[in-house]
């Protein structure tokens, strides 16, 4: 059986190595969640990148840019990072490329994995069923903020190991904890983050309707993976469920 493991910030990623893996690449709040949701509104494909400056020079290229830094929208860019900002048709069938404060770094700094998906709460199933189809060894990649520990990205983590538990083998502290808190904030998810350090940020910038969609589950089967550059919806062309 393959096996499923946790990293709890991409300053750990050193210590792992991800040759032969498949890596899941999470920022619960938000990039992950609003690039499934900019999938499942017909985004054509997303390139994840980490400076302002990379992320800008590819307008010229026709894309969508969109960029956040410490929860707030860029100035001078097409869109933010909030999932709402991506439901308008604006994104349908048009490249976007992004860049976020912790969550396209979680995601470029996870390449030499065999595989990297991206996932969310939004998107559960449909990175549970790739990883069974994969049998691969698997990494949670939590973006966690600035490459400290979050408590959302660990929920999902838990989320992800609790779909898999028949299918894959565990034997470290990172995924039993992450299934643990899983399974003790489940019932109330929002009240259970109420306290974490990132709900209070982006509660203070009055976000509140973003946190709620967030940690909704299985909303969409888009199924973004990196293949060269970017990211594309494996799944692509399905409907919204
Ligand atoms: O850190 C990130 O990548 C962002 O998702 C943070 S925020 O939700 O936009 O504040």
């Amino acid at each position: 059986m393959p096996s499923i493991d946790v990293c709890f910030s991409p300053e750990l990623l050193h210590l792992y190595d991800l040759k032969g893996k498949a890596v899941v690449a999470v920022d619960i709040l938000r990039a992950t969640s609003t690039m499934v949701t900019a999938f499942a509104h017909g985004a054509a494909d997303i390139f994840p990148v980490m400076q302002l400056e990379e992320c800008r020079a590819y307008a010229e290229k026709g894309c969508l840019t969109a960029a956040e830094r410490d929860g707030v929208k860029a100035e001078g860019f097409d869109l933010g990072n909030s999932p709402f900002g991506y439901m308008s048709g604006k994104v349908k069938d048009r490249s976007v490329a992004i860049t976020t404060t912790n969550g396209t770094r979680a995601i470029r700094m996870s390449e030499a994995a065999d595989e990297v998906v991206v996932g969310s709460f939004l998107n559960l199933q449909a990175v549970a069923d790739h990883l069974e189809s994969l049998q691969l060894d698997v990494l949670v990649v939590c973006a966690g903020w600035k490459g400290k520990f979050n408590l959302e990205d660990t929920l999902y983590a838990g989320a992800l190991v609790e779909r898999l538990q028949d299918t894959f083998t565990s034997e470290n502290d990172a995924t039993l904890a992450s299934l643990y808190l899983y399974q003790a904030a489940r019932h109330d998810l929002t009240a259970f983050l109420r306290q974490s350090s990132h709900v209070r940020r982006l509660e203070n910038l009055e976000i509140n309707k973003d946190i709620e969609f967030c940690l909704q589950h299985d909303t969409f089967k888009v199924l973004p993976v990196w293949r060269q550059d970017r990211l594309i919806d494996l799944n692509a062309k399905r409907e919204l469920v």
